[in-house]
């Protein structure tokens, strides 16, 4: 023991220093979270990035977009409906979900409900022993896709509508919804609220709706302008905001009243209180209900593109409507197209080319292998590169040490730490020096960057701003292929 201690003491000034250096070279903590975060369900929601609208109802029979709940029940009649054709056309279009219009404005139940006089139950479609509900619930598990529904709290059939007895029934409805078709990932609620058969507007209780949601299917992420789950992104083109923050303040506001303005649906706000990320929802024809009359105005390839790269490219989730015939049955046109998408798409995001490249960053967190910049490219979402703490712009190198011909870049930042970059812009090396290719805003989950193509042996991001340490789990550098059509 005398030993060991007058070793100690001797060399205390020797043990001293080195102790200090290997404490410091342990492990920092990762970066505390910054400012409103997603739940788990939000974070698993926005990982699905692309899924299916369907819009179905007596206006596919009667060829308009708004009915008005005088219809004949009788009107809808499909003769081949198949829901596991949605189903598997969804699935290879690499799609993760699909959301039904259960009820639109003019009230009629794609179920049986116990609610309504205005149901499948008093159609002809299967002598009113049908439920489409049911099928596409089953299918969307056989295919194992996720399964949402769309209801709408207006309803220009039901007799109560326009009373306050009216909320009761529509929580009723949900319920029975809600509890009868398994896990339902998102609850989509339109905002819409006009007069009924009594000539009265409805005054919603949003907070009974919420509560009835939320003790079905405690993990619904629930659809609206203003939340809770996701917002609605403010246009039905297809086109958020390039500066898109998946936070906002929601405070005095419900859905479809009195809503935020929309360049703030569009754009979100940084520092917003609450995590509310946006949903882009827009058809692949021009109306969302079917019409033979756009059988040749299904959007063309190269649109459908764009509104991939303004959508999921800028921090959105894309709910693609695909509406199915009066036969029950996605039209051939609808179906080659999104096949079309899905192959341009593997296309062109298959050979990222920061995979082989060598990656350098200005700041590391704690020098440590475990923020490396490496993890930008290991495809593991909980795996990233972070700065220290009061390092707020960086910059990350891409070496790829022979010439490579891209145009696309993609960056994610860990959503789960908040979304905290404000600014960055991009380089490239044109053998001499850095070449400008472009300054924007936000990243969020995932942000894809468009530009002519460049040739070049590297290319830089600079962070430029940002609210907390920036913290990215990954980047990408593609080449698109050439779109005809
Ligand atoms: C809107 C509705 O009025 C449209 O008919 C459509 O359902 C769209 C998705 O939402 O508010």
């Amino acid at each position: 023991m005398k030993l060991i201690f007058e070793l100690f003491y001797k060399n205390v000034w020797v043990i001293y220093p080195v102790f200090i250096v290997l404490t410091s070279c342990s492990t920092p903590d990762p970066p505390a979270p910054y400012g409103a975060v997603p739940t788990k369900e939000q974070t698993e929601w926005q990982k699905m990035e692309y899924y299916m609208f369907i819009h179905f109802g007596p206006n596919t029979f009667t060829d308009v977009e708004w009915g008005d709940g005088k219809e004949d029940p009788k009107v809808f009649n499909p003769t081949h409906l198949d829901c596991r054709q949605w189903a598997a056309t969804a699935k290879a279009a690499g799609m993760k979900a699909i959301i039904i219009t259960a009820k639109h404005h003019d009230g009629f139940c794609l179920w049986p409900s116990k609610y309504s006089t205005h149901t499948v139950r008093e159609s002809a479609w299967k002598d009113g022993k049908g439920d489409v509900l049911k099928e596409l619930s089953e299918a969307c598990r056989e295919y194992g896709l996720k399964f949402g529904v769309y209801l709408s709290p207006w309803d220009q059939n039901h007799p109560a509508y326009g009373t306050p007895e009216y909320n009761q029934i529509f929580s009723n409805t949900l319920d029975e919804v809600l509890s009868n078709y398994g896990e339902i990932f998102e609850q989509w609620f339109d905002g819409a609220c006009g007069e009924g058969p009594n000539g009265k507007k409805q005054v919603y209780d949003w907070d009974l709706f919420h509560k009835t949601v939320y003790r079905n299917q405690p993990h619904a992420i629930i659809f609206s302008d203003v939340g809770p789950g996701c917002r609605w992104m403010g246009n039905e083109r297809g086109v958020a905001g390039e500066t898109n923050w998946s936070t906002m303040n929601i405070e005095g506001f419900e859905p479809g009243k009195n809503a935020p303005h929309t360049k703030i649906l569009n754009e979100g706000e940084a520092d917003g209180k609450s995590w509310l990320p946006a949903e882009t929802d827009v058809s692949i024809r021009p109306g969302w209900f079917y019409s033979a009359s756009t059988d040749d105005k299904v959007k063309s390839l190269a649109k459908l593109v764009d509104i991939y790269h303004t959508s999921a490219g800028r921090n959105s989730n894309l709910l693609l409507n695909v509406p199915p015939d009066r036969r029950g049955l996605i039209h051939p046109n609808d179906s080659t197209r999104l096949m079309e998408l899905r192959r341009t798409l593997d296309e062109s995001f298959s050979v990222n080319l920061a995979k082989d490249a060598k990656l350098t960053a200005s700041n590391t967190r704690g020098q440590s292998s475990n923020y490396d910049v490496k993890n930008l490219i290991n495809e593991t979402f909980d795996s990233y590169w972070a700065t220290d703490d009061n390092q707020l712009s960086a910059s990350i190198e891409i070496i790829f040490g022979k010439e490579q011909t891209f145009n696309r870049l993609v960056l994610q930042e860990y959503i789960p730490l908040g979304q905290r970059v404000k600014s960055f812009s991009v380089d490239y090396w044109d053998g001499s020096a850095w070449q400008h290719v472009t300054r924007q805003t936000t990243i969020g989950y995932k942000r894809i960057l468009c530009f002519p193509m460049i040739t070049t042996q590297k290319i830089r991001v600079n962070i430029e701003e940002s609210l907390a340490c920036p913290v990215l789990n990954g980047i990408g550098v593609y080449k698109m292929v050439e779109i005809k059509g």
